[in-house]
């Protein structure tokens, strides 16, 4: 495996480059174009200059995430076509520049979901949090503003305002998807890229569902052992892979998360490696990475990556916001580093241990 970070940028990150060059063990980034909307090619001039600057900081680009998947791909409406062929493009692009693992998501409407920003923790730690109860309360339109907590004047991820102002047209395009649906049409838009992945040895990681079930009635399909194993059969082919997210799929109690890490061996290209504490099983929140702060026993999830034989990319995730550093909510400097360098600890120990 290789311990990454991820980085939005340097107009959109608090975290600069030399910072994360900085942490040990940390010799790559996960970054995107962040201000390239669903849809759009990405000019390989500019994946070039943020080659260019990630390289100059001695670090280099591990994976993109996301290149976003625009809303006609996952309605199946006909104009798919050019937004599909413009998706080729970019991963044309990418390929050339010798990126090989690219990230993306297929949930409607939404990216991932999270109720609040900033929940204090006893140690005076905030993280983000989710109630299910909140989410229950709350009309779709309102969920933006609604969200409690400041997101330190940033952008949080997935939840740019230019989607946020389409939210209704939104649900409106997914009125007639239910589940089969969006798998036929994930299908669909894996098979077209498929060619263009083997040509370029590029690995398709699709993120799972967050969280991992549906919100405000939409489908979700990417949220267990048995749909992520549907799609991986449905299109055979090593490119079309997996990130597995543990704090993801983590939060729906009944996925073994070891388990389904040795169900999709060979399919795993990169890891997001975090832990949640439930307060109930749909009252969850970040933590940081240790076992011991949280529900999940992080030692089994690395000893299944180790065993299956991960190589790809992993990073630590969604950090609690500690030391008074303002940063983007999740996606600070410090507990995320701290999460690097335990996660690295763990696996020394499990690569040392079958010596
Ligand atoms: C949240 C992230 C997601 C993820 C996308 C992948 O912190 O893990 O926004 O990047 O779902 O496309």
């Amino acid at each position: 495996m290789e311990m990454t970070l991820r980085w939005y940028g340097k107009d959109f990150d608090t975290v600069t480059l030399k910072q994360i060059r900085q942490i040990p063990g940390v010799t790559g980034v996960i970054t995107t174009l962040y201000d390239t909307q669903p849809g759009e090619v990405w000019p390989r001039e500019r994946i070039q200059a943020i080659k260019a600057e990630v390289e100059a900081a001695g670090l280099h680009i591990a994976g993109i995430e996301s290149v976003n998947i625009h809303d006609a791909i996952k309605t199946g409406v006909p104009e798919r076509e050019q937004y599909i062929a413009n998706y080729i493009k970019t991963l044309e692009n990418l390929g050339k520049e010798g990126i090989h693992l690219v990230c993306y998501n297929f949930m409607p409407v939404f990216d991932w979901t999270r109720t609040e920003l900033a929940r204090m923790r006893p140690d005076g730690s905030t993280v983000l949090a989710y109630t299910q109860e909140a989410v229950d309360a709350l009309k779709p339109e309102n969920m933006f503003e609604s969200i409690s907590g400041d997101t330190n004047g940033t952008v949080m991820p997935g939840w740019e305002p230019e989607r946020m102002a389409k939210i209704k047209d939104l649900f409106e395009m997914y009125k007639d998807i239910d589940d089969d649906k969006l798998f036929e049409n994930l299908k669909y838009f894996l098979e077209k890229i498929m060619p263009v992945c083997d040509k370029y040895d590029i690995n398709m990681a699709i993120h799972p569902d967050d969280p991992a079930w549906s919100v405000f009635g939409l489908p979700r399909i990417i949220t267990n052992k048995t749909n992520i194993l549907r799609m991986m059969n449905m299109v055979d082919n090593p490119h079309n892979g997996v990130t597995f997210c543990s704090g993801s799929y983590g939060t729906n109690l009944e996925n073994d998360l070891p388990d389904m890490i040795r169900s999709l061996k060979g399919r795993i290209h990169f890891a997001h490696v975090r832990n949640l504490k439930f307060n109930t099983p749909t009252d969850f929140e970040e933590a940081a990475h240790l076992s011991s702060d949280g529900t999940f026993d992080m030692y089994e999830i690395m000893k299944a990556l180790y065993e299956i034989g991960f190589t790809g990319p992993i990073r630590p995730d969604h950090g609690r916001m500690i030391w008074d550093e303002v940063a983007m909510p999740g996606y600070g400097l410090y507990d995320r580093a701290l999460g690097a360098c335990y996660l690295q600890g763990l696996w020394e120990a499990i690569e040392k241990a079958d010596r």
